[in-house]
């Protein structure tokens, strides 16, 4: 486990621009479909149990929840979506949040889009591709939920959904994920460390392996 994660800390909640924390440091956004398993990640990535709430009614959050690292990093939750039976106002109000945060947020360092790999690539998750494209902004992508299907098939849709992302022209790195058995954790770490620019003290670093 990499101890600079576990330092996280809820900060704020926004549901508009103006509750944003200030356009300082840098930040890494995590965005996916609802019911994804977003916080989960969130969480294990963090080794804490209940940073970002998991839920098993999905659709209900609609607020950007911040979480600080330290005095100048920062990982935020995005609102999920994608849930079918939420009213038009609230989407619309959605697509205004997310095309203001992903359009202008300039310490926006890359987005972490969760997607189950069982569902990969949804109508939604190429709307936030394509945000992020328009930006130029690096994307990962956790495949979650691995820990449903066998070790080869998970590999597979990885690579399946690297292509497609190359195809349209999207720089992205892609990993299976799973929270439930803690797996690809070392891996989202290091691309998070890449972004934020962590450089983790050898010692602390060893140690923590
Ligand atoms: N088996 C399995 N279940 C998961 C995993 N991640 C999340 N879940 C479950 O999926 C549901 C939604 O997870 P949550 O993190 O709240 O999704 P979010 O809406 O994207 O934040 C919850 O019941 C989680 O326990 C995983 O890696 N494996
Ligand atoms: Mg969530």
């Amino acid at each position: 486990m990499n101890p600079f994660y576990q330092q996280a800390r809820f900060l704020i909640s926004a549901a508009k621009p103006d509750g944003f924390p200030p356009d300082e440091g840098m930040e890494v956004a995590f965005a996916g479909r609802s019911n994804a398993g977003k916080s989960s990640a969130i969480n294990v990535l963090c080794n804490q149990r209940a940073l970002a709430r998991t839920s098993k009614t999905p659709g209900r959050t609609q607020l950007i929840n911040f979480f600080a690292l330290d005095e100048t990093r920062r990982l935020v939750d995005l609102p999920g979506y994608g849930y079918a039976k939420v009213p038009e106002a609230m989407r619309r109000a959605w697509r205004k949040l997310m095309e203001h945060y992903l359009g202008e947020r300039a310490c926006l360092k890359g987005l972490v889009v969760v997607m189950d790999i069982r569902h990969p690539l949804t109508d939604h998750d190429w709307t936030m591709l394509g945000w992020a494209r328009e930006r130029g902004l690096a994307v990962h992508v956790l495949l979650t939920k691995a820990d449903k299907i066998r070790r080869g098939p998970a590999m597979e849709t990885a690579r399946q959904v690297a292509r497609a992302l190359g195809d349209a022209g999207i720089e992205a790195t892609v990993q299976p994920f799973s929270a439930l058995k803690r797996e690809g954790v070392d891996d989202a770490h290091g691309i998070l460390d890449q972004w934020l620019g962590v450089t983790a003290e050898p010692g602390a670093r060893a140690a923590s392996e």
